[in-house]
C-alpha cells in the first residue's frame, strides 16, 4: 500500500456535493433488492411491535425504557439494531416530537406512543409508529382523536401513485386533520382559511411533515434537489412514510383540558407501485377496534423471547 499522498487526493468540495446530490437522488427509486431489505425490516419491526405488545400490562406500570429494550433486542436478534432512537412515549410524552428520554412510565387509561424501527443486516431500516390505549380500550374522546388521524393517514395513502405530488400527500392529510380540529371547535377560521398557506393555523396542532423518504437512512434521500424531492412527483419505486399526527400539548390553553396531553401519530412505511401504493407495514393494524382487537390477542398470548 501507498502511503496517503495528499497532493494527489486532493479534495473538491464542489464535485463532491454534486456526487451527494447525485447520490440521494438515485436512491430515489428502490429496486427489487431493496424493496426486500425494507419488508424484511418492516417484518422484524412488526415482531419487534408484538414483543413489547406481549409484555404491556394493562393494569399497572412499567417503564418506557422496559419497552425499549424489549423492542431494542428484537432489533439486535433480528437485524443489526435501531434504526434510530426508539421513541416510547407515555401519556403525555406522545406530545414531545422526539421524545428520546424514555424515563417516564405508562399509566393505565392513556395512551402510548411508540415509533420505531429495525434496521436489517443490510443495513435498510423500517420506521413505524403505533399508538396503543394502555388499559387495551381507547376512551370516547381518545378513539375520536385516533380515529380521525387514522382518516388523516389513509386520505394521504389513498392519493399515492406515480406522478402524485409529493406534496399533495401531506396536503391532503392535513385537510383531514384541520377539519377533525374544526369538529373539535378549536379552529379560530372556516377549513378552508385554515389551508390557506398564509394561515395554516391548524400547524399548532400537527407539527411535523406528514412523509419523508425511507431507505438505508431513516430520511433518505434527504440530499436531493428540492425539484426532485420536496417540490417534485412520486415514482414507481418510491418509498415514503406517511405519519399524520395530532398533539395537544400539556399546557395549552387553546384546548379543552379533557384534550390536553394526548398525542397521537399513526406511522406507515408506503411503497409506490406502477398503478398505487403498498402498505410495507400493514402486519400491524391501524384501525382503533382493530389495534384493540390485536392489544388484546397479544396479551393472551403472552411475553416472548426472540428466537
Ligand atoms: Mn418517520
Amino acid at each position: 500500500m501507498r502511503p496517503y499522498d495528499g497532493a494527489r487526493t486532493e479534495g473538491q468540495p464542489a464535485r463532491d456535493r454534486e456526487l451527494v446530490i447525485a447520490i440521494s437522488e438515485l436512491k430515489l427509486v428502490k429496486d427489487e433488492w431493496e424493496i426486500a431489505q425494507l419488508q424484511d425490516a418492516v417484518d422484524a419491526t412488526v415482531r419487534g411491535f408484538e414483543d413489547v405488545a406481549r409484555a404491556l400490562p394493562a393494569d399497572r406500570a412499567v417503564s418506557e425504557r422496559l419497552l425499549e429494550g424489549i423492542f431494542a433486542l428484537r432489533a439486535r436478534h433480528d437485524g443489526n439494531d435501531v434504526g434510530y432512537g426508539s421513541i416510547i412515549g407515555a401519556g403525555e410524552h406522545a406530545t414531545i416530537l422526539h421524545w428520546v428520554h424514555n424515563h417516564g412510565a405508562t399509566r393505565p387509561g392513556e395512551l402510548l406512543l411508540m415509533d420505531m424501527g429495525v434496521e436489517g443486516r443490510n443495513l435498510y431500516t423500517a420506521d413505524v409508529t403505533r399508538v396503543l390505549p394502555v388499559n387495551g380500550r381507547f376512551t370516547p374522546l381518545q378513539r375520536q382523536v385516533y380515529d380521525a388521524v387514522y382518516a388523516a393517514q389513509q386520505a394521504g395513502i389513498d392519493i399515492i401513485k406515480p406522478g402524485v405530488a409529493f406534496k399533495d400527500v401531506h396536503l391532503t392529510s392535513m385537510r383531514v386533520l384541520a377539519e377533525a380540529l374544526s369538529d373539535l371547535g378549536l379552529l379560530p377560521v372556516s377549513v378552508d382559511e385554515a389551508m390557506d398557506p398564509a394561515s395554516t393555523v391548524y400547524r399548532r396542532w400537527t407539527l411535523h411533515g406528514t412523509s419523508h423518504m425511507l431507505g438505508i437512512d431513516v430520511h433518505d434521500c434527504s440530499n436531493a434537489r428540492k425539484e426532485m424531492y420536496r417540490d417534485g412527483a412520486l415514482g414507481e419505486g418510491y418509498v415514503l412514510t406517511v405519519e399524520p399526527g395530532l398533539y395537544f400539548q400539556p399546557e395549552d390553553e387553546l384546548v379543552p383540558e379533557e384534550l390536553r396531553g394526548i398525542g397521537i401519530r399513526i406511522e406507515d412505511d408506503v411503497l409506490v407501485t406502477a398503478t398505487g401504493a403498498v402498505n410495507l407495514s400493514a402486519g400491524l393494524p391501524r384501525r382503533s377496534d382493530e389495534v384493540e382487537t390485536w392489544l388484546a390477542a397479544q396479551r393472551e398470548a403472552g411475553p416472548r423471547l426472540p428466537g
